[in-house]
């Protein structure tokens, strides 16, 4: 009862692209979708809140939450009471569309699922916006997802209905046009939400990324994953070339998988030496802290490197929502691109500081080059 669509631009022009690093060698040069990313599109409902809201619905200023019974109502308060915008979202999607933002047309395809239904459309736009392509499997019966956005300052407070996202599927993934994508791509990136979701199509991307020295990225995304869903976290992370994490989800990792420190440098040197299924390439862990440097931490090397943030001044930050998944952004385009690490760093940190003027996750137009 599946249908899958495709909205993407279609580029008159063939871009080319360059590709610095000779490792990989099976990198055709003009190949297309390079990178595919997979996770729970979402529809962004924002508003900037307050305290009582908070505490009225019993959310944290900065946190992320899946939505119990008791929070359904957020949705409508925020577009009622609250002047909220529907803006699209979906961490990974966010990502899928920085990386796009960056990389030449017809580079990045995103994978999840929605519903039949206008708040689609707002998601259709977005991505079309920057030449993301999107293969959604299209629930005939389950809206699409929703994420209520809380900001107070600098905070931004999640609760997700996950909805049609919840029903993506390894049929979808490994139906014929799909997994031909999916063969076809060098880079998979893997929103955490999705933990939640579909481990199965998770591990699927994981063991052919292995299988074929391709790169494998993941993302924690949010404290609740590795408290929550550590099983199906940890079956994957055999397959991480790439883990990406800020600092809270740093912190509950170290605390569920009982590393005894909750210090950012010691969690990313010990995601770094985690079992690795490919042992052709190093593991690379990356820790964002807000405003505080980057950490990075190779596989087999010693201590840490650090990377301080673009400083910005606090007037011109319009929200933090989807800061993090700017950063993956640009630190995936700056990989695709075959660029040394501490470029694609840079990448991922110019593309956060450009989003947070944005309002919600969102790039600035005319578009900027990094
Ligand atoms: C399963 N959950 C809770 C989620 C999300 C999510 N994306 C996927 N799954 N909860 C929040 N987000 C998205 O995170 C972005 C900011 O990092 C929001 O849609 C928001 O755009």
């Amino acid at each position: 009862n599946t249908r899958t669509t495709t909205f993407y631009h279609q580029h008159q022009h063939q871009h080319h692209r360059l590709y610095h690093t000779p490792s990989q060698s099976t990198m055709a040069a003009n190949k297309e979708f390079p990178l595919l990313c997979l996770e729970n599109p979402l529809l962004d409902i924002q508003a900037v809140g307050n305290e009582e809201l908070l505490n009225k619905y019993g959310l944290k200023a900065n946190d992320a939450i899946l939505a119990e019974p008791k929070h359904l109502p957020l949705y409508e308060e925020l577009l009622n009471n609250y002047d909220a915008k529907l803006i699209a979202g979906g961490a990974a999607q966010n990502t899928a569309r920085g990386a796009s933002y960056i990389l030449p047309p017809n580079s990045v395809v995103y994978l999840g699922g929605v519903g039949d239904d206008k708040y689609a459309k707002i998601l259709q736009d977005a991505v079309k916006q920057v030449g993301l392509r999107v293969e959604y499997r299209v629930d005939p019966k389950e809206p699409t997802g929703r994420c209520g956005v809380v900001i107070t300052g600098h905070n931004r407070s999640l609760c997700t209905d996950l909805a049609a996202a919840n029903h993506y599927d390894l049929d979808h993934l490994k139906s014929p046009e799909i997994w031909k994508l999916a063969k076809n791509a060098e880079f998979y990136y893997i929103g955490g939400y999705h933990f939640t979701v579909c481990p199965p199509a998770i591990q699927a991307l994981g063991e052919e990324a292995a299988a074929n020295n391709k790169t494998f990225v993941v993302n924690i995304s949010a404290p609740f994953i590795p408290e929550f869903f550590k099983d199906p976290l940890d079956a994957s992370s055999p397959y991480w070339d790439v883990v990406i994490c800020n600092e809270t989800e740093a912190a509950a990792y170290a605390k569920s998988h009982g590393l005894g420190t909750e210090d950012v440098k010691s969690i990313a040197r010990a995601l770094a030496e985690l079992p690795k299924a490919n042992t052709k390439k190093a593991r690379v862990a990356v820790i964002t802290q807000g405003t505080e440097p980057t950490i990075v931490a190779v596989q087999g090397e010693t201590g840490t490197k650090e990377f301080p943030v673009h400083k910005i001044a606090a007037e011109k930050i319009n929200d933090t929502n989807g800061a993090g998944d700017a950063f993956a952004g640009g630190f995936v385009a700056g990989l695709v691109q075959g660029k040394p690490l501490n470029t694609c760093v840079d990448m991922g940190q110019w593309l956060a500081r450009l989003s947070i003027q944005e309002l919600g996750p969102s790039y600035p137009f005319p578009k900027q080059t990094y």
